[in-house]
């Protein structure tokens, strides 16, 4: 049977973390879901369908046959996972923060449904790398081109 997973965030933009994390998820998995999920109630900077488009758009060719990208409003990341029949999430850990962040979801999650989470260590190059500090760094003038995929640099600078 085809193994899935799927790589959840807001993805609000996606960055080279993302792509990381998505690219060596396609190595262990049959098909990777991004699902972008979102809070009707709060805007975000990009709306959900740029988003998607930018996923897509950032996507390696290699890979881009077998990941999907698909977008939520106010669901359980669980209720999703059972929705696209997938057997666990994978997720990046940028250091003991992101770590002490993500045990609790990962708990809860397993405890809501028995969903595993797969963690992968992020590329030490992009630790420093999350679409917040990549929109202020930008909106101030700083350079995230090495940062961000070609796409996203575009977008950023028609804002
Ligand atoms: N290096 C490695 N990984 C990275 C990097 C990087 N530089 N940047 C991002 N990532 C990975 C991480 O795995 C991260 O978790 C993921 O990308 C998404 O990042 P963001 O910033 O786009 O997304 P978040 O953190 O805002 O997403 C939070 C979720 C939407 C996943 C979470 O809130 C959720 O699951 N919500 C659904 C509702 C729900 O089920 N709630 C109960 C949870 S127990």
């Amino acid at each position: 049977s085809t193994r899935r997973c799927v790589c959840p965030g807001s993805f609000d933009p996606v960055t080279l973390g993302h792509v990381d994390i998505v690219t060596r998820a396609a190595a262990l998995y049959d098909e990777v879901v991004v699902a972008v999920l979102h809070n009707p109630a709060k805007q975000g900077t990009f709306a959900v369908p740029r988003r998607m488009e930018l996923v897509t758009a950032s996507l390696p060719p290699e890979v881009a046959d077998r990941v999907r990208v698909e977008a939520y409003a106010e669901r359980l990341l669980v209720d999703v996972c059972q929705e696209v029949g997938a057997q666990a999430v994978v997720k990046g850990l940028r250091g003991g923060t992101d770590f002490a962040y993500e045990l609790p979801m990962a708990l809860m999650n397993r405890h809501l449904t028995g969903v595993e989470t797969v963690f992968l260590p992020g590329d030490p190059a992009l630790e420093h790398v999350s679409s917040s500090l990549v929109k202020e760094v930008h909106r101030l003038g700083g350079d995230v081109s090495a940062l961000v995929p070609a796409p996203v640099l575009k977008a950023l600078r028609q804002i």
